[in-house]
């Protein structure tokens, strides 16, 4: 923040010292038309504080965890469209392949690069104090977005915008239990394609199932085992499955493309899936991108429970604020729907707060985007 506003001042002086010269030089207008040249890709250094070289532009490194879903590429584009030159942003964007010593390097990088802002997507929630501690020391303000990290000083990030996943789990487990009556569907054998092991999204969805798990005697949990978010590691996870038990009734995929994986896997064996009657296999997903509302339409995934990836404007409103002097909300959680193959089940109801289902239409799904 100060280093922002020092940044911010020492480039009006230039550029007021080169109007300056301009006009010294003779240039009898240059100092009238210096608003208006400044979208000229910078080549005539103007008074104006939009364009050119990092002027005006706020520089934001973001971190992002990897590219491994549907999800997490609607929202790199969601931070890259945010954070573009036209929207007066310099993007120092970097893809950890889902590895955390590749985000602390990513960070420090930053740190030296003197970034105004720092935003990470950080991959597990645990390991942070370190690196956080030495972005603090520079004075450059964290933003976390979309999982969370843990962290005893909460003074080391400035804000956290995402998704409460516990509370998402907790849907879908309500979710599960009210089909199932409302089916008489009666023991139920399940197993979890878990996320990545230590992200708040894996162990938020997780303690979801485990709650359901722990209020439902007839629930049998087989196994859980990590897909790593991932379709192929999806799939592998449920072949293995397919090997060892032929009574699954619940596959509870912890996003999309782990279903997508696992939906394969179950139909290669020759199995099927759907909502439970006639021997079919029950999937359920979380994210609900336009391909898993699809699933969801076509009767493969029963219930798909909504993780909102669009937060590039979420962190520019936190920028916004932080550049007005104002300070965030600490940490602010996405409003998320429910999205179901049918309506037998038309709310649940979560620590007393009542949540309404969405049936999937072809309108549902043309306005999803990602
Ligand atoms: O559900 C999954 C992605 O952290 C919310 O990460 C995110 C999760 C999302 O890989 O698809």
């Amino acid at each position: 923040m100060k280093k922002r506003l020092f940044k911010k001042i020492a480039a009006g002086l230039m550029a007021g010292m080169m109007v300056f010269a301009l006009t010294a030089c003779g240039g009898g207008d240059a100092a009238s038309d210096g608003g208006s040249t400044s979208s000229d890709s910078g080549s005539s250094s103007t008074a104006s504080d939009s364009g050119s070289s990092d002027g005006g532009n706020i520089v934001v490194g973001f971190s992002q965890v990897g590219a491994e879903s549907d999800w997490r590429t609607a929202n790199t584009e969601s931070m890259k469209s945010t954070f573009s030159a036209e929207n007066g942003y310099e993007l120092k964007f970097d893809d950890a392949q889902q590895k955390q010593e590749n985000q602390i390097t990513a960070i420090r990088n930053f740190i030296q690069q003197e970034v105004d802002y720092i935003v990470l997507a950080p991959v597990t929630e645990s390991g942070w104090e370190t690196v956080l501690q030495e972005a603090k020391d520079a004075d450059i303000p964290v933003i976390i977005v979309d999982r969370m990290v843990d962290v005893e000083d909460e003074s080391l990030y400035t804000a956290w915008v995402g998704s409460d996943f516990e509370l998402e789990g907790k849907k879908a487990a309500a979710y599960l239990k009210a089909y199932a009556e409302a089916k008489n569907l009666g023991d139920l054998k399940i197993v979890d394609i878990q996320g990545t092991m230590g992200a708040s999204a894996q162990i938020g969805r997780t303690n979801g199932l485990e709650a359901g798990l722990k209020e439902n005697s007839n629930w049998e949990l087989l196994e859980k085992t990590t897909g790593e978010f991932t379709q192929a590691k999806g799939q592998e996870v449920m072949e293995s499955f397919l090997k060892k038990y032929d009574d699954m009734d619940v596959v509870y995929c912890e996003n999309d493309n782990e279903a997508f994986g696992a939906i394969d896997a179950i139909e290669a064996a020759g199995k099927k899936v759907g909502n439970g009657e006639d021997d079919s296999m029950i999937v359920f997903s979380f994210d609900s991108t336009n391909a898993g509302l699809k699933d969801v339409k076509d009767g493969k995934i029963l219930l798909n429970t909504e993780c909102n990836p669009l937060h590039g404007p979420r962190v520019e409103a936190i920028i916004k604020q932080l550049e007005a002097g104002e300070t965030p909300e600490k940490q602010a959680f996405v409003d998320e729907e429910m999205f179901a193959y049918d309506d037998t089940v038309k709310s649940v109801t979560v620590d007393g707060q009542e949540y309404e289902v969405t049936v999937v239409t072809d309108e549902v799904i043309s306005g999803r985007k990602y």
